[in-house]
């Protein structure tokens, strides 16, 4: 193994991101690896397997309540979108807006422009009384274009994105954007529930190996981007339920003892057979949890909307 850590180009982030979790111990990879354009369609597999609730059990709640959530966010609303994608689930909340107002406006926020540009045109399409303005940025580092948008804001963080980040980088993340906002403008907030590991495990481990299949293409793209020869069959895919953190983590565990070359690191790492390497937290939220994060980033708690099981919560914070 190399023993001083290389400089790699300013601009390379995975390159040194990866450096840095092969070389810790124990081993980890960054969960925003996942998503390459073979992991968001694997993604968008994962939302529609029976074992992962979540998709539709959100997807559900907003049809049944559309119409409440957004007469409670207020009147004259302005649509915010965190990490939109193609908006899918969003769309239900625009078809109620527009019964309720004649025209909207609509600022989708994306790391993706291709994503972006194709909720600008199915939606521009589907509704002509919605002005779609997309932005292109992380928004984990805050939009300070947010502020310059005048009237009442609702901004939509849904589909449980906020699990994949740990508590404190949570409240940063929600912290940033509530400094974008005004009083008056809302948070909508979709969080999945701290629940039994045997409705848990199975959406994260799933008998189609789908998600398996999306842990180990961080794999394959280790070996398209920066030449390693990571071997996918000698890795397997383990989901488990951390109680006391209150989060489901994913890992890619060694079958063997073996080695593997990531040439244009310069690095050669050596896994032990049963060593797992993590890649992903999804936290799983109680009520004091979502209430505590709301409250240090500077929200207050209005409302809660949750499926009949008490799996999901979508929950109105106002600023
Ligand atoms: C994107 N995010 C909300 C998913 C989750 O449920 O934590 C990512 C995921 N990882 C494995 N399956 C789904």
């Amino acid at each position: 193994m190399a023993t001083s850590k290389p400089q790699f180009l300013a601009n390379d982030a995975i390159a040194s991101d990866v450096y840095e979790g092969l070389t810790a111990s124990p081993k980890h990879l960054p969960a925003k690896l996942f998503y390459d354009t073979t992991g968001s369609q694997l993604f968008e597999q994962i939302t529609e397997l029976p074992a992962y609730y979540l998709t539709r059990t959100e997807r559900s709640i907003l049809e049944e309540h559309a119409s409440q959530i957004l007469r409670q966010a207020g009147s004259a609303l302005t649509l915010v979108e965190l990490g939109a994608g193609t908006a899918t689930k969003t769309r239900i909340l625009i078809e109620e807006l527009l019964r309720q107002q004649p025209r909207a406006l609509f600022y989708p926020i994306d790391v993706s422009p291709s994503a972006l540009d194709q909720a600008a045109w199915q939606l521009g399409n589907e509704f002509p009384g919605l002005r779609v303005n997309s932005i292109v940025a992380d928004y984990t580092g805050g939009v300070p274009a947010l502020s310059r948008i005048v009237g009442r804001k609702l901004v939509l963080y849904i589909g449980s994105s906020i699990g994949n980040f740990e508590p404190p980088h949570a409240i940063r993340i929600l912290r940033r954007i509530r400094q974008t906002l005004r009083p008056g403008d809302a948070l909508l907030l979709g969080a999945d529930y701290a629940k039994s590991p045997k409705i848990l495990l199975p959406a994260y481990d799933d008998a189609l190996g789908v998600t398996s299949a999306f842990n180990k293409n961080m794999l394959a793209r280790l070996n398209r981007e920066l030449d390693a020869d990571f071997d996918l069959e000698a890795f397997k895919h383990v989901a488990l339920w951390n109680r006391r953190c209150s989060r489901v983590e994913i890992y890619l565990e060694s079958l063997a003892d073996q080695s593997v070359f990531l040439p244009t690191l310069d690095l050669d790492v050596r896994f032990r057979a049963g060593e797992r390497m993590h890649t992903e937290n999804s936290y799983k939220y109680t009520m004091g949890m979502i209430e505590s994060i709301l409250r240090e980033s500077g929200f207050m708690l209005e409302q809660t909307w949750q499926d009949r099981q008490n799996w999901f919560g979508v929950h109105l914070a106002r600023v």
